[in-house]
Protein backbone atom coordinates (compact mmCIF):
# COMPACT_ATOMS: atom_id res chain seq x y z
CA UNK A 1 0.00 0.00 0.00
CA UNK A 2 1.19 3.53 -0.27
CA UNK A 3 -0.05 6.76 1.28
CA UNK A 4 0.54 10.33 0.01
CA UNK A 5 -0.02 13.04 2.07
CA UNK A 6 0.16 17.23 1.51
CA UNK A 7 0.63 19.12 4.59
CA UNK A 8 -0.29 22.80 4.60
CA UNK A 9 0.14 24.98 7.21
CA UNK A 10 1.60 28.91 7.22
CA UNK A 11 5.73 29.18 8.40
CA UNK A 12 5.76 28.46 11.76
CA UNK A 13 2.98 26.37 12.25
CA UNK A 14 4.33 23.30 13.09
CA UNK A 15 4.18 21.15 10.41
CA UNK A 16 8.34 19.93 10.65
CA UNK A 17 8.06 19.70 14.69
CA UNK A 18 4.73 17.31 13.83
CA UNK A 19 6.82 14.70 11.40
CA UNK A 20 9.41 15.33 13.90
CA UNK A 21 8.02 13.69 16.92
CA UNK A 22 6.16 11.33 15.04
CA UNK A 23 9.52 9.85 13.74
CA UNK A 24 10.48 9.90 17.43
CA UNK A 25 7.49 8.30 18.50
CA UNK A 26 7.76 5.46 16.38
CA UNK A 27 10.92 5.05 15.02
CA UNK A 28 12.65 2.12 15.42
CA UNK A 29 11.61 -1.49 16.63
CA UNK A 30 12.41 -0.52 19.82
CA UNK A 31 9.54 1.96 20.10
CA UNK A 32 6.48 0.05 18.20
CA UNK A 33 3.32 1.03 19.15
CA UNK A 34 0.94 -1.77 18.35
CA UNK A 35 3.56 -3.55 16.54
CA UNK A 36 3.98 -0.81 14.42
CA UNK A 37 7.28 1.82 13.71
CA UNK A 38 8.66 3.73 10.94
CA UNK A 39 11.38 3.16 9.17
CA UNK A 40 13.58 5.43 6.26
CA UNK A 41 13.18 3.89 2.93
CA UNK A 42 15.79 4.01 0.54
CA UNK A 43 16.05 4.75 -3.33
CA UNK A 44 14.92 1.12 -4.09
CA UNK A 45 12.41 1.24 -1.89
CA UNK A 46 14.10 -0.63 0.86
CA UNK A 47 13.94 -0.48 4.68
CA UNK A 48 17.28 1.05 6.09
CA UNK A 49 18.53 -0.53 9.02
CA UNK A 50 21.18 2.07 10.13
CA UNK A 51 19.98 5.05 11.86
CA UNK A 52 17.39 7.18 10.21
CA UNK A 53 18.77 10.21 8.77
CA UNK A 54 15.23 11.92 8.25
CA UNK A 55 14.78 11.11 11.62
CA UNK A 56 18.60 12.96 13.28
CA UNK A 57 17.54 15.81 10.63
CA UNK A 58 14.18 16.44 12.22
CA UNK A 59 13.66 14.73 15.48
CA UNK A 60 13.28 16.27 18.57
CA UNK A 61 14.57 13.24 20.62
CA UNK A 62 16.94 12.41 18.61
CA UNK A 63 18.51 15.52 19.10
CA UNK A 64 18.09 15.69 22.98
CA UNK A 65 21.74 16.25 23.47
CA UNK A 66 22.72 18.95 21.49
CA UNK A 67 20.15 20.91 23.67
CA UNK A 68 21.97 24.03 25.42
CA UNK A 69 24.91 23.86 22.55
CA UNK A 70 25.34 26.39 20.00
CA UNK A 71 21.96 28.02 21.02
CA UNK A 72 20.47 24.85 19.80
CA UNK A 73 17.03 24.82 21.64
CA UNK A 74 15.69 21.23 20.78
CA UNK A 75 13.32 22.31 17.80
CA UNK A 76 14.75 21.37 14.07
CA UNK A 77 15.61 24.73 12.26
CA UNK A 78 13.08 26.25 9.58
CA UNK A 79 13.23 25.87 5.77
CA UNK A 80 11.52 28.52 3.29
CA UNK A 81 11.41 25.56 1.05
CA UNK A 82 8.69 22.47 0.18
CA UNK A 83 10.09 19.33 1.03
CA UNK A 84 9.25 15.55 -0.42
CA UNK A 85 9.84 12.97 2.36
CA UNK A 86 9.66 9.35 2.36
CA UNK A 87 9.25 6.67 4.79
CA UNK A 88 7.59 3.36 5.75
CA UNK A 89 5.50 1.76 7.98
CA UNK A 90 6.91 -1.84 9.35
CA UNK A 91 5.19 -4.45 10.76
CA UNK A 92 7.86 -6.81 11.91
CA UNK A 93 9.82 -7.63 9.04
CA UNK A 94 6.82 -6.78 6.10
CA UNK A 95 6.50 -2.81 5.09
CA UNK A 96 2.66 -2.14 5.37
CA UNK A 97 2.61 1.23 3.74
CA UNK A 98 4.89 2.88 1.97
CA UNK A 99 4.38 6.88 2.87
CA UNK A 100 5.65 10.33 0.60
CA UNK A 101 4.61 13.46 3.19
CA UNK A 102 4.49 16.51 1.45
CA UNK A 103 5.99 19.52 3.21
CA UNK A 104 4.33 22.76 1.40
CA UNK A 105 6.35 25.41 2.25
CA UNK A 106 4.59 28.48 4.18
CA UNK A 107 5.47 31.10 1.79
CA UNK A 108 3.32 29.79 -0.95
CA UNK A 109 0.20 29.84 1.60
CA UNK A 110 0.96 33.62 2.69
CA UNK A 111 0.93 34.95 -1.00
CA UNK A 112 5.02 35.44 -0.90
CA UNK A 113 6.35 35.28 -4.46
CA UNK A 114 5.31 32.47 -5.88
CA UNK A 115 5.22 31.37 -9.53
CA UNK A 116 1.76 30.12 -11.09
CA UNK A 117 3.62 26.83 -11.65
CA UNK A 118 4.17 26.01 -8.04
CA UNK A 119 0.65 26.61 -7.05
CA UNK A 120 -0.04 24.05 -10.43
CA UNK A 121 2.58 21.90 -8.49
CA UNK A 122 0.64 22.33 -5.47
CA UNK A 123 -3.09 21.53 -6.96
CA UNK A 124 -1.39 18.32 -8.44
CA UNK A 125 0.00 17.15 -4.85
CA UNK A 126 -3.31 17.57 -3.48
CA UNK A 127 -5.48 15.61 -6.25
CA UNK A 128 -3.27 12.74 -5.67
CA UNK A 129 -3.14 13.20 -1.87
CA UNK A 130 -4.42 10.14 0.07
CA UNK A 131 -5.21 12.91 2.70
CA UNK A 132 -4.22 16.84 3.17
CA UNK A 133 -3.23 17.94 6.79
CA UNK A 134 -3.65 21.27 7.71
CA UNK A 135 -1.68 22.87 10.18
CA UNK A 136 -3.11 25.70 12.57
CA UNK A 137 -0.88 26.94 15.77
CA UNK A 138 -3.75 26.29 18.35
CA UNK A 139 -1.82 28.60 20.73
CA UNK A 140 -2.50 31.48 18.28
CA UNK A 141 -6.17 30.70 18.25
CA UNK A 142 -6.70 30.61 21.49
CA UNK A 143 -4.76 33.56 22.78
CA UNK A 144 -6.52 35.98 19.49
CA UNK A 145 -8.48 38.41 20.62
CA UNK A 146 -11.37 37.27 18.29
CA UNK A 147 -12.38 35.46 15.40
CA UNK A 148 -11.13 37.34 12.46
CA UNK A 149 -7.76 38.42 14.52
CA UNK A 150 -7.61 34.27 14.48
CA UNK A 151 -8.09 34.13 10.60
CA UNK A 152 -5.38 36.28 10.25
CA UNK A 153 -2.63 34.88 12.54
CA UNK A 154 -3.24 30.93 11.35
CA UNK A 155 -3.74 31.83 7.40
CA UNK A 156 -6.87 30.29 7.28
CA UNK A 157 -7.58 32.44 4.19
CA UNK A 158 -5.12 31.22 2.01
CA UNK A 159 -5.88 27.45 2.93
CA UNK A 160 -9.47 28.08 2.72
CA UNK A 161 -8.52 29.36 -0.91
CA UNK A 162 -6.41 26.44 -1.95
CA UNK A 163 -9.24 24.46 -0.74
CA UNK A 164 -12.15 25.62 -2.12
CA UNK A 165 -10.28 25.44 -5.47
CA UNK A 166 -9.96 21.94 -4.79
CA UNK A 167 -13.36 21.10 -4.17
CA UNK A 168 -15.04 21.76 -7.55
CA UNK A 169 -12.64 18.60 -8.95
CA UNK A 170 -13.46 16.79 -5.97
CA UNK A 171 -17.10 16.58 -4.98
CA UNK A 172 -17.70 12.80 -6.28
CA UNK A 173 -14.25 11.46 -4.68
CA UNK A 174 -13.33 10.91 -0.95
CA UNK A 175 -11.18 13.25 0.20
CA UNK A 176 -9.65 13.16 4.05
CA UNK A 177 -8.88 16.61 5.62
CA UNK A 178 -7.14 16.54 8.80
CA UNK A 179 -6.94 19.74 11.27
CA UNK A 180 -4.16 19.31 13.72
CA UNK A 181 -4.38 21.85 16.58
CA UNK A 182 -0.71 22.54 17.34
CA UNK A 183 1.56 24.07 20.09
CA UNK A 184 -1.27 22.79 22.18
CA UNK A 185 0.95 22.81 25.21
CA UNK A 186 1.80 26.42 25.39
CA UNK A 187 -1.96 26.90 26.07
CA UNK A 188 -2.50 27.95 29.70
CA UNK A 189 -5.56 29.55 29.71
CA UNK A 190 -7.70 26.44 30.79
CA UNK A 191 -11.07 27.84 29.20
CA UNK A 192 -9.74 26.21 26.33
CA UNK A 193 -8.47 22.99 27.39
CA UNK A 194 -11.65 21.75 28.56
CA UNK A 195 -11.98 18.10 30.09
CA UNK A 196 -8.30 17.91 28.60
CA UNK A 197 -9.84 17.22 25.20
CA UNK A 198 -9.14 20.84 24.16
CA UNK A 199 -13.42 21.00 22.81
CA UNK A 200 -13.85 24.41 23.39
CA UNK A 201 -10.42 25.06 21.61
CA UNK A 202 -12.15 22.68 18.50
CA UNK A 203 -15.24 24.69 18.57
CA UNK A 204 -14.09 28.35 18.42
CA UNK A 205 -11.78 26.42 15.55
CA UNK A 206 -14.42 25.73 13.88
CA UNK A 207 -15.64 29.38 13.59
CA UNK A 208 -12.06 29.98 12.47
CA UNK A 209 -12.17 27.81 9.62
CA UNK A 210 -15.88 29.10 9.00
CA UNK A 211 -16.19 27.95 5.05
CA UNK A 212 -13.83 25.29 5.54
CA UNK A 213 -15.94 23.42 7.96
CA UNK A 214 -19.16 24.42 5.61
CA UNK A 215 -17.36 22.75 2.45
CA UNK A 216 -16.83 19.69 4.45
CA UNK A 217 -19.96 18.69 5.46
CA UNK A 218 -21.38 19.71 2.13
CA UNK A 219 -19.38 17.44 0.56
CA UNK A 220 -20.76 13.77 1.83
CA UNK A 221 -17.57 11.59 0.60
CA UNK A 222 -15.21 14.45 2.66
CA UNK A 223 -13.79 12.73 5.76
CA UNK A 224 -12.79 15.50 8.50
CA UNK A 225 -10.99 15.72 11.51
CA UNK A 226 -9.60 17.93 14.40
CA UNK A 227 -6.93 16.92 16.74
CA UNK A 228 -4.88 19.27 19.35
CA UNK A 229 -1.50 18.12 19.18
CA UNK A 230 1.53 18.99 21.11
CA UNK A 231 5.43 17.73 20.34
CA UNK A 232 6.49 18.12 23.73
CA UNK A 233 3.81 18.06 26.24
CA UNK A 234 2.74 20.50 29.24
CA UNK A 235 5.47 22.19 31.01
CA UNK A 236 8.37 21.00 28.95
CA UNK A 237 8.86 24.17 27.25
CA UNK A 238 9.84 27.64 28.14
CA UNK A 239 8.04 30.09 25.85
CA UNK A 240 9.64 33.59 25.37
CA UNK A 241 8.04 36.73 24.07
CA UNK A 242 10.16 38.45 21.28
CA UNK A 243 7.20 40.83 20.80
CA UNK A 244 3.61 40.36 22.24
CA UNK A 245 0.80 40.23 20.00
CA UNK A 246 -0.93 43.38 18.83
CA UNK A 247 -4.46 43.75 17.26
CA UNK A 248 -2.87 43.56 13.85
CA UNK A 249 0.25 41.15 14.49
CA UNK A 250 0.90 37.69 15.98
CA UNK A 251 3.02 37.47 18.77
CA UNK A 252 6.58 36.41 17.86
CA UNK A 253 7.98 33.95 20.21
CA UNK A 254 10.97 31.64 21.33
CA UNK A 255 10.69 28.35 22.48
CA UNK A 256 12.94 25.91 24.48
CA UNK A 257 12.55 22.50 25.58
CA UNK A 258 13.09 22.81 29.18
CA UNK A 259 12.08 18.90 30.06
CA UNK A 260 11.66 15.34 28.72
CA UNK A 261 9.47 15.97 25.59
CA UNK A 262 6.34 13.81 25.90
CA UNK A 263 3.98 14.33 22.83
CA UNK A 264 0.60 13.86 22.96
CA UNK A 265 -2.20 12.88 19.71
CA UNK A 266 0.71 13.04 17.10
CA UNK A 267 0.72 8.98 16.76
CA UNK A 268 -3.02 8.25 16.89
CA UNK A 269 -3.25 11.69 14.72
CA UNK A 270 -0.90 9.72 11.81
CA UNK A 271 -3.26 6.69 13.02
CA UNK A 272 -6.13 8.74 11.32
CA UNK A 273 -4.52 9.07 7.85
CA UNK A 274 -3.68 5.55 7.81
CA UNK A 275 -7.07 4.79 8.50
CA UNK A 276 -7.67 6.83 5.38
CA UNK A 277 -5.76 4.59 3.14
CA UNK A 278 -7.36 1.27 4.48
CA UNK A 279 -10.38 2.85 4.41
CA UNK A 280 -9.72 3.78 0.15
CA UNK A 281 -8.12 0.00 -0.52
CA UNK A 282 -11.05 -1.45 0.98
CA UNK A 283 -13.05 -0.51 -1.39
CA UNK A 284 -10.30 -1.07 -4.44
CA UNK A 285 -10.37 -4.37 -3.05
CA UNK A 286 -14.08 -4.71 -3.40
CA UNK A 287 -13.35 -3.18 -6.76
CA UNK A 288 -11.08 -6.17 -7.35
CA UNK A 289 -13.36 -9.04 -5.86
CA UNK A 290 -16.04 -7.83 -8.26
CA UNK A 291 -14.56 -7.36 -10.93
CA UNK A 292 -13.16 -11.40 -10.78
CA UNK A 293 -16.49 -12.52 -10.39
CA UNK A 294 -17.26 -10.19 -13.87
CA UNK A 295 -14.90 -12.57 -15.36
CA UNK A 296 -15.15 -15.78 -13.59
CA UNK A 297 -19.05 -15.53 -14.32
CA UNK A 298 -18.15 -14.62 -18.13
CA UNK A 299 -15.50 -17.37 -18.16
CA UNK A 300 -18.26 -19.71 -16.94
CA UNK A 301 -20.90 -19.10 -19.89
CA UNK A 302 -18.44 -19.12 -22.59
CA UNK A 303 -17.28 -22.72 -21.42
CA UNK A 304 -20.72 -24.13 -20.91
CA UNK A 305 -21.53 -22.87 -24.60
CA UNK A 306 -18.25 -23.74 -25.84
CA UNK A 307 -19.29 -27.51 -24.47
CA UNK A 308 -22.86 -26.93 -25.85
CA UNK A 309 -20.80 -26.57 -29.62
CA UNK A 310 -18.74 -30.14 -28.68
CA UNK A 311 -19.91 -31.34 -31.81
CA UNK A 312 -19.05 -28.11 -33.94
CA UNK A 313 -15.38 -28.10 -32.22
CA UNK A 314 -14.62 -31.63 -32.85
CA UNK A 315 -15.46 -30.88 -36.60
CA UNK A 316 -13.61 -27.49 -36.69
CA UNK A 317 -10.92 -28.12 -34.08
CA UNK A 318 -8.25 -29.87 -33.48
CA UNK A 319 -9.51 -31.47 -29.88
CA UNK A 320 -6.04 -30.93 -27.82
CA UNK A 321 -5.74 -27.41 -28.99
CA UNK A 322 -9.11 -26.23 -27.92
CA UNK A 323 -8.50 -27.98 -24.15
CA UNK A 324 -5.38 -26.30 -23.64
CA UNK A 325 -7.07 -23.14 -24.15
CA UNK A 326 -9.80 -23.58 -22.33
CA UNK A 327 -7.37 -25.37 -19.35
CA UNK A 328 -4.65 -22.30 -19.44
CA UNK A 329 -7.23 -19.39 -19.43
CA UNK A 330 -9.17 -21.11 -16.35
CA UNK A 331 -5.25 -21.56 -14.61
CA UNK A 332 -4.79 -17.90 -14.98
CA UNK A 333 -8.63 -17.56 -13.84
CA UNK A 334 -7.45 -19.66 -10.93
CA UNK A 335 -4.24 -17.53 -10.13
CA UNK A 336 -5.88 -13.92 -10.36
CA UNK A 337 -8.39 -15.02 -7.85
CA UNK A 338 -5.57 -16.35 -5.67
CA UNK A 339 -3.60 -13.00 -6.18
CA UNK A 340 -6.85 -11.70 -5.22
CA UNK A 341 -7.41 -13.41 -2.38
CA UNK A 342 -4.19 -13.32 -0.79
CA UNK A 343 -4.00 -9.39 -1.37
CA UNK A 344 -7.36 -9.16 0.26
CA UNK A 345 -6.04 -10.99 3.17
CA UNK A 346 -2.97 -9.47 4.02
CA UNK A 347 -5.01 -6.29 3.85
CA UNK A 348 -7.59 -7.74 6.29
CA UNK A 349 -5.00 -9.06 8.61
CA UNK A 350 -3.24 -5.11 8.73
CA UNK A 351 -6.79 -3.68 9.30
CA UNK A 352 -7.33 -6.21 11.85
CA UNK A 353 -3.51 -5.65 13.80
CA UNK A 354 -4.64 -1.28 13.07
CA UNK A 355 -7.98 -1.63 14.33
CA UNK A 356 -6.92 -0.89 18.41
CA UNK A 357 -4.47 2.04 16.70
CA UNK A 358 -7.44 3.50 14.99
CA UNK A 359 -9.68 3.33 17.97
CA UNK A 360 -7.17 5.41 19.94
CA UNK A 361 -7.33 8.11 17.46
CA UNK A 362 -11.54 8.27 17.38
CA UNK A 363 -10.86 9.31 21.08
CA UNK A 364 -8.77 12.02 20.10
CA UNK A 365 -9.75 13.25 16.34
CA UNK A 366 -12.66 14.53 16.13
CA UNK A 367 -15.34 14.12 13.31
CA UNK A 368 -16.77 17.11 11.58
CA UNK A 369 -19.48 16.64 9.66
N1 LIG B 1 5.60 24.74 22.57
C1 LIG B 1 5.59 24.19 21.36
N2 LIG B 1 6.15 24.82 20.33
C2 LIG B 1 6.12 24.24 19.13
C3 LIG B 1 5.53 22.99 18.90
N3 LIG B 1 5.62 22.69 17.58
C4 LIG B 1 6.27 23.73 17.02
N4 LIG B 1 6.57 24.66 17.93
C5 LIG B 1 7.24 25.96 17.73
O1 LIG B 1 6.96 26.41 16.42
C6 LIG B 1 8.18 26.59 15.71
C7 LIG B 1 7.98 26.29 14.25
O2 LIG B 1 7.70 24.93 14.04
P1 LIG B 1 8.00 24.25 12.63
O3 LIG B 1 7.59 22.84 12.72
O4 LIG B 1 9.41 24.50 12.22
O5 LIG B 1 7.00 25.07 11.68
P2 LIG B 1 6.80 24.89 10.10
O6 LIG B 1 7.34 26.13 9.49
O7 LIG B 1 5.32 24.80 9.91
O8 LIG B 1 7.52 23.66 9.67
C8 LIG B 1 9.17 25.68 16.43
O9 LIG B 1 10.49 26.12 16.22
C9 LIG B 1 8.74 25.85 17.87
O10 LIG B 1 9.21 27.07 18.38
C10 LIG B 1 4.92 22.31 20.03
O11 LIG B 1 4.36 21.23 19.94
N5 LIG B 1 5.00 22.97 21.22
MG1 LIG C 1 9.02 23.48 8.31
Amino acid sequence: MGMLITCLGISGSGKTVFLGSLLDSLNSPANAHGGFFIADTNAKGRQVLRDSLLHKEIGIAANLDRIGHNGYKGYPSGTKSSTFRQFSLLQGRDTVLDIGWIDYKGGLLTGDASDGSEQEDLYHCLEKSTAIVIYLDGYRIASAENIKQARRFVGTEPIAKIISHFESSKQRSMVNILIVLTQCDAIEDARWIGAGDYGPLKEKTKEVLGGLVDMARRNPLWRCGMVAISAVGRGNNRRTFIQDATFSTAPVVSDEIIGEPEPFNIVQAFYWLVGCVVAAEKVRAQGRVAALHGRLSAQKSDEARLVNMGFWKRLFYNDGKWNDEVHSSKRAQEQLSMDILGENQQLQAYEQALIPLFRESDKVVTAIS
